[in-house]
């Protein structure tokens, strides 16, 4: 059985979405960050990132993290590789050019968008979009993705899709990352390939269902 440990407010997202595009059944033990405990330290504290019990599951502290029939890793991107590569099917690379590819679009996501992407949703997060700030540092981040922006809109341009002509972990991967930069349409007003792309993977039922199930946890 698989199990994720994490809340849907955080990255673990990504990978109750990769289980509902696979049909995997799991566990899921809510795992919340340390930071919205209000008082980490508290008896009766919700189980949260630095919570003893958990770092003896996951020393790195951070969701989400797997534990599947007894394999346990982190890093959400690397965990969707991993399910899409065990359980096969079209959303996994079917040959090793593809696998390698979804290898680089994923990296490349985790390395040149998704640290700009976090402090666009961060700021929002924090309510702080209004204070001049937080207006640089959402600014700053914007300017810094248009690049991406027109390499993935020149990609999409091929096929609609990251990887292939079809959805893929690597859609799913780079759409979760992309999402966080949605409140930016100057963006997308730029690259309309790429808006096409998020709002077809946005339209998908399993992630529609992530996303009714995030919409009913506490923010
Ligand atoms: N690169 C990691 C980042 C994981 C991460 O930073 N997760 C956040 C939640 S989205 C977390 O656990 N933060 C710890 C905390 O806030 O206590 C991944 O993609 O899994």
């Amino acid at each position: 059985m698989l199990t994720i440990y994490g809340v849907y407010r955080s990255r673990a997202a990504r990978t109750y979405w990769m289980a509902g595009e696979l049909g995997l059944p799991f566990v899921s033990v809510p795992v919340i960050q340390a930071r919205r405990t209000g008082d980490p330290a508290a008896a009766d504290v919700a189980l949260h990132t630095q919570s003893a019990d958990f770092l003896a599951v996951n020393p790195p502290g951070l969701i989400p993290c797997i534990d599947d029939d007894g394999f346990v890793m982190n890093e959400s991107l690397a965990i969707n590789l991993y399910l899409a590569r065990k359980h096969g099917g079209p959303l996994s690379g079917q040959s090793l050019t593809e696998e390698a590819e979804m290898l680089q679009w994923t990296l490349w996501a985790a390395t040149e968008v998704e640290p700009h992407a976090v402090k666009i949703i961060l700021t929002l997060d924090a309510n702080a979009a209004a204070s001049e700030q937080g207006r640089l540092t959402i600014r700053a981040a914007t300017k810094a993705l248009r690049k991406a922006f027109a390499l993935l809109d020149r990609r999409l341009a091929a096929t609609g899709h990251v990887v292939a002509d079809r959805f893929t972990v690597a859609d799913l991967n780079l759409a979760e990352v992309f999402r966080y930069t949605m409140s930016q349409t100057e963006l997308f007003d730029a690259a309309p390939n790429v808006r096409a792309w998020l709002a077809a993977c946005q339209a998908r039922p399993a992630f529609k269902a992530m996303m009714a199930t995030r919409e009913k946890e506490p923010e």
